[in-house]
């Protein structure tokens, strides 16, 4: 299965790689048009027909579409900016693998099986994570989905081509399990020497813009006891952030940053950053948000600026079905069950229909990195568990 897994996942590791070896896979962007070309030639070749659900997620079946006891696996395409190519990708490669591996045995599934592809799940152009995800369940209105812009001011709506349909409960009842595959954002299977893993829960997380104005002036002419400058007040909350952080066992990032006018000689009127905040608990992850933004408050106080912070999406924590959880870990022959602080299309999913993830080892846990990786032993084993998952939940 190694070789096997090798020559498929060689036909897309070089779309969208950069020749610093991150990947830039953007949602309907020319790398990610050309992975949804491959993933219907992949449905072809199987003779799996593929349906769209006017959200940008494609679907290619196992029998017929949205049948009674539908079974739903599968990931996503896009990266985040410069990510690792198997953060997504692995679970799609995989579940076309998984469905020869199910033929090679023999089965033949009683219930709809799909391979989904689901869209913008990093939020990396339209700023909302699990974005198909979340428009097929409802859990985002289409009238927001379609109005939300690019950096280039390119709507969601424009991008896909047409409004999003949004929710399609009447399919969603139909769903008897969701699983999807991915490969581990940590080290715990590296620690427990386990090539694949059992999701038990997503940490509940978010992220919030924070914007922070001040007064633009000249950098060599304004004295210093004159200056309102809000990048000093950003880089305290920055710090303020990582602190509060380490206090609370939690975790906050601030990856991305924008000021206003952007000159190296000018103070700068405005910045603005964004909190990636998790925790292991809701109560954790709100006390840590309000004291960062209580030190933001605080810190602007001192600079003469102004803060303002928005939540732009906030995910409540994840707990996986525990019974299917347990089964699927028994039925592969008793491996670990985990939690995850990285958020998924199952975490979704999971309010929908009972729903498992698969993890598969990263022995270094780097993600969203070019140096994400996961060695072909580790994926030809997730893509044979998923199988046996898969031939367990749709002929059982
Ligand atoms: O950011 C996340 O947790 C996921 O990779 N989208
Ligand atoms: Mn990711
Ligand atoms: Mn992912």
């Amino acid at each position: 299965m190694s070789a096997t897994f090798a020559a498929l996942w060689a036909e897309i590791a070089p779309i969208g790689r950069t020749s610093g070896g991150g990947y830039l896979r953007y949602a309907f962007s020319e790398p990610e048009l050309a992975l949804r070309d491959w993933f219907r030639a992949q449905a072809a070749r199987r003779e799996l027909a593929v349906t769209e659900d006017g959200n940008g997620n494609l679907f290619a079946w196992w029998g017929s579409p949205w049948g009674p006891g539908t079974v739903l696996t599968g990931s996503h395409f896009d990266s985040v900016p410069l990510g690792g190519g198997y953060d997504g990708p692995l679970g799609i490669v995989s579940a076309f693998l998984a469905v020869d591996e199910m033929r090679s045995r023999g089965v033949t599934p009683d219930r709809p099986l799909a391979v989904a592809a689901f869209v913008e799940e990093e939020g990396g152009r339209f700023g909302v994570p699990c974005l198909g995800s979340r428009l097929l369940t409802g859990a985002i209105t289409p009238e927001k989905a379609a109005a939300l812009a690019d950096r280039d001011g390119i709507t969601f709506a424009a991008a896909l081509g047409a409004d999003p349909a949004g929710a399609q409960p009447q399919w969603l009842a139909n769903v008897s399990a969701v699983v999807e595959l991915h490969i581990e954002q940590g080290k715990a299977l590296v620690d427990v020497d386990s090539p694949v893993g059992v999701a038990s829960a997503i940490w509940p997380h978010g992220r919030w813009r924070m914007d922070f104005t001040g007064d633009g002036d000249h950098a060599g002419t304004t004295r210093m006891a004159d200056r309102h400058d809000p990048m000093l007040t950003f880089a305290y909350t920055v710090l303020a952030a990582n602190k509060e952080a380490r206090l609370a066992g939690a975790h906050a990032t601030v990856g991305r940053v924008e000021a206003e006018p952007n000159a190296t000689n000018a103070i700068p009127s405005r910045v603005r950053g964004w909190l990636d905040a998790r925790a292991a608990d809701s109560a954790t992850l709100d006390r840590l948000v309000e004291a960062v933004v209580k030190r933001a408050v605080e810190r602007a106080g001192r600079d003469g600026t102004q803060v303002g912070i928005e939540a732009e999406s906030v995910s409540p924590e994840v707990a996986f079905d525990a019974n299917l959880a347990a089964r699927l870990a028994k039925l592969l022959g008793g491996v670990p069950i985990l939690p995850t602080g990285a958020g998924h299309d199952a975490g979704v999913l999971s309010g929908h229909a009972p729903t498992a993830m698969l993890f598969v080892r990263n022995p270094t846990g780097v993600s969203h990195a070019p140096a994400e990786h996961a060695p072909d032993a580790d994926c030809a084993a997730g893509v044979t568990a998923l199988a046996t998952v898969l031939e367990e939940l749709t002929c059982r």
